[in-house]
């Protein structure tokens, strides 16, 4: 019987498995290329770690790798009930707390490896993590969309490590109780991009739909948000990446100024504070927050077990 060792931790409420051991073996060089290996030949592990019944829609998943490029502490490939993220903010924030957890990570900065590029982490202790996400921009200012039943509905496209389209002033309320109608409108909006071909760059699915509203207080944010995830899964905390991809759309507006913050909360009430820093042109987002390991487990993968492979 094949036998993975994980990590669980959440961050903000969004799960994070980090596989530490037991892993497909992906081979050396680049973590794209790797990332493409995993795709092409192990997807089925990919379900059988986040899926039901070992996992959940809302698991995103973390392959900790040996990094490729120098000077990184370690490399990692994340993924979800569907695929693979470029990036994952909160799995960052995870991965960090679990890194520490292990005693591989202590106070200080380090850098670590991803498909998308290296980001830095600055672990504070007690699981709070601030990342230094890639050069985050928007590629387009009130794209408008015809969404079928709804009509046009006007967001901007940026990316903060996976592509968004984000929409400011949700018309249902940002409340845990109208989930379904969230789900439901965010979802539609995801099938009329893809069937009118609006993408990211190099027509790049945009596989993550942003919705923004008022805080539950103004002493506790500037904004409340709702994320869908590319699996239909809601992000249960304010979207690392999400909230990379709106500080530097507020950059561009002229509406938040380098280093200072702006507090992002999430559906379930957990908060991220972000800044920006500008270098060499390109906006580079901060992301605080904290995250709390929940179990050091061994999943068993038996074959004669009828969704040894996750359920599909
Ligand atoms: O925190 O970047 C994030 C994220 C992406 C998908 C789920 N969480």
């Amino acid at each position: 019987m094949r036998q993975i060792h994980v990590i669980d931790s959440h961050t903000g409420g969004e799960p994070t498995r980090v596989v530490v051991a037991g892993g497909p073996d992906l081979g050396a060089g680049p973590l794209r290329e790797r990332l493409e290996r995993f795709r092409a030949e192990h997807d089925r592990f990919r379900s059988a770690v986040v899926n039901e019944p070992r996992g959940s829609d809302a698991m995103v998943g973390a392959l900790l790798c040996e990094p490729n490029e120098p000077g990184c502490a370690a490399g990692v490939i994340f993924f979800n009930n569907v695929g693979y993220l470029g990036m994952c903010g909160h799995g960052t924030i995870g991965l960090v707390a679990t890194l520490a957890y292990m005693g591989r990570m202590e106070a200080g900065v380090r850098r670590i490896d991803t498909p998308v590029g290296v980001v830095t982490v600055e672990y504070h202790g007690a699981g709070v993590t601030t990342i230094g996400n890639v050069a985050s921009y928007r590629l387009a200012k009130g794209a408008a969309v015809n969404v079928p039943g709804i009509g046009i509905v006007t967001g901007d496209i940026a990316w903060g490590g996976n592509w968004f389209f984000m929409v400011e002033g949700s018309p249902v309320a940002l409340t845990l109780a109208n989930l379904e109608g969230l789900t439901s409108y965010t979802w539609r909006i995801r099938q009329a991009l893809t069937a009118n071909g609006i993408t990211g760059a190099g027509g790049a699915e945009i596989d993550h739909i942003e919705l923004f509203g008022p805080p539950s207080s103004k002493e506790v944010a500037d904004s409340r948000n709702f994320v869908l995830c590319p699996g239909k899964a809601y992000d249960r905390s304010p979207c690392g990446t999400g909230t990379s991809a709106k500080l530097a759309c507020l950059y561009a507006d002229g509406k938040l100024k380098e280093g200072e913050a702006w507090r992002q909360e999430s559906i379930v009430g957990s908060v991220f504070e972000g800044r920006v820093a500008v270098r060499d042109g390109q906006v580079m987002p901060y992301v605080r927050g904290e995250a709390f390991v929940n179990a050091d487990a061994k999943l068993m993968l038996d074959e004669l077990d009828p969704f040894c492979w996750g359920i599909r």
